[in-house]
């Protein structure tokens, strides 16, 4: 692991929300910390094996001659995900955008926003009982690759699993998959519940039937428990349906509160309840 660094890059641009500052436009200075591997170009002395901070400082020249946004905040999130999309070996992007000269009657070096970008681990879970079971899931993971802030999506064999909970329900086939995102965790579930009714998901009875459910199990090492969102899944340790799957694609991710990789929480699930009882075909 190292780390690319771009330190006091001066661009011009017209960004600012004062009429000023987007007719006559100013200076702006942009600071990058970039983390990315670069062994290769260690033992190559290739350039081609690492990023070329050159290109970058280009890159992110032409961004301020050719964008103009109000907020430096919404600036910086386009730029990084320009740079992310582009400079595909970061794995970590911090950026800094400041503006030494805003219109401000105040006495300052600069003022800016800071943003940090990250790809994030994240494993899902997946389930159908209703119509093609099959397709629904399919469509889903489909539906996945299209977006960019989605990279390295493994998905599971799919399984047909008897209904858990006290709900009379046909039989699901169920699945698990995993990615590498820099969306927060809150917008995959966004995304999620938006393919999700997309599938036209319908919420009747709490558990039960569906054309697709998609949980986040996962999300890198953060323990999560808002209105919203509980992450890891509150019930994930407990579901069969649930650990047979991640297993297959990722038994050594490690659930951050109870620090045991899946192969364990399947194994220890497994000797407790016979989990194969409700699975029907592994
Ligand atoms: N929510 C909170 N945390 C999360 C998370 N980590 N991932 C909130 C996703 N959503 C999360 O979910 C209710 C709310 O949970 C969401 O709005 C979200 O803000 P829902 O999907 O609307 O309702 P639901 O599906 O009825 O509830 P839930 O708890 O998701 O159901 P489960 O736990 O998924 O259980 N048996 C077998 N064999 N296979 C199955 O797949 N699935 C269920 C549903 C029951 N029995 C099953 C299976
Ligand atoms: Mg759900």
């Amino acid at each position: 692991m190292g780390q690319i660094i771009i330190n006091n890059l001066n661009v011009f641009g017209y960004h600012g929300v004062y009429e000023q500052e987007k007719s006559n436009g100013q200076n702006f200075i942009v600071n990058i910390v970039a983390d990315t591997s670069f062994e290769k170009a260690q033992k190559t002395d290739d350039l081609s094996n690492t990023i070329d901070y050159g290109t970058m400082c280009i890159f992110i020249k032409k961004f301020f001659e050719d964008k103009a946004y109000d907020l430096l905040e919404k600036a910086a999130n386009e730029l990084a995900l320009e740079i992310i999309y582009t400079f595909t070996e970061i794995n970590t992007l911090r950026l800094e955008i400041l503006k030494p000269d805003a219109p401000i009657n105040a006495d300052f070096d600069s003022v800016g926003v800071r943003i940090k970008k990250t790809w994030t681990k994240v494993a899902i879970g997946m389930g159908s009982n209703m119509g093609d079971k099959h397709a629904y899931l399919d469509e889903a993971m489909e539906k996945l690759l299209e977006y960019p802030q989605i990279r390295n999506l493994v998905v599971s064999d799919y399984i047909e699993t008897r209904p858990y909970g006290n709900v009379e329900q046909d039989d699901f086939l169920n699945g698990a998959a995993t990615f590498e995102t820099i969306l927060s965790a809150e917008e995959v579930l966004e995304l999620l519940n938006k393919i999700e009714s997309e599938a036209g998901r319908t919420r009747e009875v709490h558990w039960g039937p569906r054309t697709l459910d998609l949980d986040i199990l996962l999300y890198g090492d953060a323990v999560i428990d808002t209105r919203d969102l509980t992450v890891p899944h509150i019930d994930m340790c407990n579901r069969s349906f649930v650990l047979a799957p991640l297993n297959l694609i990722a038994p050594g991710m490690v659930h951050p509160v109870r620090r045991r990789t899946i192969r364990d929480l399947y194994d220890q699930l497994a000797k407790e309840t016979n989990a194969e009882e409700n699975i029907k075909d592994v």
